[in-house]
C-alpha cells in the first residue's frame, strides 16, 4: 500500500529553477562549458531516456534486467532485508524483479517496505501509485530527494536494509564524486545493511560508442534536450537545440563515454533569468555527461576501500554488465 499521496520531500535547498540558474552560471562560463547531467531528465528527457533503454545499440538495461531476473531470489535470501531503498528509481521497471523476489521470500505477516527515491516528483508519484496497486504486500514510501546531495536519511528497519543503485548511473560520477557518494552511502547505512550496485563494464569501444550514438538519433535528441531545458528554464533568447550537434566519444584514459554538445554556429544567447548574455564561437563544446565503464577488479577495490565489503558480483552471460552486492 502507498503510505502517502504525495512523496516526502527530503531536499532542503533551492528551488529547481534556482538550481538550474546556479548551475548555468557556474558551468557555462567555464572552459570548456559544463552542465550537470541531472538537467537531462526533465519530463521529455525522461521519456527519451526510456526510449533509449529499448534501442538495439543500448545494451545496459537488457543486460542488467537479465542479471536481476537470474539473481533476485538470491539477493532476497542473502540480504533478508525488510526495507529496500532505490536511488534514482525512475519508472522502477527493473525493480519489479527485486520486489517479486522479496514478496516471495517474506514470511507470513512480514511486509517489506519499498522506498523509491527520485528528483522527479511527477514520476515518483505515478510510479509509487502503480506499484502500491501491483504490490499489495509491500509498503511503498516514495521520497523526493537528490541523492547526489550527501546524507540521505533512510527509514529505520528491524532487520537489514538494502539500498540499490541500478542502471549504471554511478557511471555519471567522476572518481571524486564516487568516493563522496560511497562515503555518504556508508554514512546512511548501519553495519549489516546491504548496498547493491549496477555498473556497466569496459568492452569493445565500437559497441560502447554506438550505445551513446544510436542510429535512430534518440540519444542525440536526449542530449540536445539539455538546451531546451536551459531555454525554457532560464527564459533564453537566441538559444536553439538544433544549433548543437550531439557528440559521444570514448575517453580511454578515464575509461568513460563522454557526451558533449558542439555548437554548429556562433551562439549569441541571452538568459532572461540570469540577465546575462552567453556568446561562444562555432565549435564550442559543452560537456553534459560522463558514463564511466568499470573493470571488475578496480570496482571491488574502490568499494572495499570505501568500507563496503563485496558479498557477490554477478555478470550477464556476455560479460557486459555487473551487479555487485556489498555489505557495510
Ligand atoms: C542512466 C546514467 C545509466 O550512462 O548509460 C544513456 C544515461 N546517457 N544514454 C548511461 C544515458 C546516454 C545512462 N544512465
Amino acid at each position: 500500500s502507498l503510505d502517502s499521496d504525495t512523496p516526502v520531500t527530503a531536499t532542503t535547498g533551492e528551488t529547481a529553477i534556482g538550481g538550474l540558474a546556479a548551475d548555468a552560471l557556474s558551468g557555462l562560463w567555464q572552459q570548456p562549458p559544463v552542465l550537470p547531467t541531472k538537467w537531462l531528465y526533465d519530463e521529455r528527457g525522461s521519456k527519451l531516456f526510456d526510449e533509449i533503454t529499448r534501442l538495439p545499440e543500448y545494451y545496459p538495461t537488457r543486460r542488467e534486467t537479465a542479471i536481476l531476473r537470474a539473481r533476485s531470489a538470491e539477493i532476497a535470501s542473502t540480504t533478508r532485508a525488510d526495507v529496500i531503498v532505490e536511488l534514482g528509481s525512475g519508472t522502477s521497471t527493473k525493480t519489479r524483479l527485486l520486489l517479486d523476489a522479496f514478496v516471495d521470500a517474506a514470511a507470513d505477516g512480514e511486509r517489506p517496505t519499498y522506498v523509491p527515491v527520485d528528483v522527479s516528483t511527477e514520476m515518483l508519484t505515478t510510479t509509487a501509485e502503480v506499484l502500491a496497486v501491483d504490490y499489495p504486500g509491500i509498503d511503498v514510501v516514495p521520497v523526493v530527494a537528490d541523492f547526489t546531495e550527501p546524507d540521505l536519511d533512510l527509514p529505520p528497519a528491524d532487520g537489514p536494509r538494502l539500498a540499490v543503485f541500478l542502471g549504471g548511473t554511478i557511471g555519471n560520477f567522476d572518481p571524486a564524486a564516487r568516493a563522496e557518494f560511497y562515503r555518504s552511502m556508508v554514512g546512511s547505512l548501519s553495519p549489516g545493511d546491504y548496498f547493491l550496485l549496477g555498473t556497466d563494464l569496459v568492452k569493445d569501444t565500437g559497441r560502447l560508442v554506438a550505445a551513446y550514438d544510436d542510429s535512430a538519433g534518440v540519444t542525440a535528441d536526449f542530449n540536445r534536450n539539455m538546451i531546451e531545458v536551459l531555454r525554457a528554464g532560464l527564459d533564453a533568447r537566441g538559444l536553439y537545440a538544433d544549433d548543437f550537434e550531439h557528440i559521444a566519444r570514448w575517453n580511454p584514459g578515464e575509461h568513460r563515454v563522454e557526451m558533449w554538445l558542439r555548437a554548429r554556429r556562433d551562439v549569441d544567447a541571452y538568459f532572461g533569468v540570469l540577465g546575462r548574455s552567453w556568446r561562444v564561437p562555432a565549435g564550442t563544446e559543452i560537456h553534459t555527461e560522463i558514463s564511466t565503464k568499470f573493470q571488475p577488479g578496480a570496482l571491488a577495490e574502490e568499494l572495499e576501500s570505501a568500507g563496503l565489503s563485496v558479498v557477490s558480483a554477478w555478470t550477464d552471460p556476455a560479460g557486459d554488465f555487473q551487479l555487485t552486492l556489498t555489505r557495510r
